[in-house]
């Protein structure tokens, strides 16, 4: 027993939730400095955008201010975060990336 006079007892749940991961957007800000084919370069390598994509994402984050490219669980999103942001580093360019929750 695990009180005096009490018998041992046991919780039990039979069914267990399950839920879609939430989704995070990483998203590319615009900055005066990074060249256009750098950006290009990274929707490309990173984010698996064709030419078009790339060129069409790039220039909306150039006219808005940011654009998304990309929507993954948080893991990968985060690991694209630093993988580009180490890449921008590297080449000398002040590109920011960040990942936020989507919904
Ligand atoms: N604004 C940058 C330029 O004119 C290009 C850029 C686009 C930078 C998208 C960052 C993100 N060279």
């Amino acid at each position: 027993p695990d009180f005096p006079g009490g018998q041992a007892q046991t919780l039990e749940r039979t069914e267990t939730q399950v839920h879609q991961p939430r989704l995070w957007r990483v998203l590319l800000m615009n900055d005066d400095y990074t060249p256009m084919e750098f950006v290009v370069m990274v929707l490309r390598s990173y984010f698996r955008k064709t030419e078009q994509e790339a060129e069409l994402i790039m220039l909306a984050v150039h006219h808005k201010g940011q654009g998304v490219a990309g929507v993954y669980t948080r893991d990968i999103a985060e690991t694209k975060v630093a993988q580009v942001t180490a890449h921008a580093r590297q080449e000398g360019h002040p590109l920011r990336v960040v990942a936020e929750p989507e919904g």
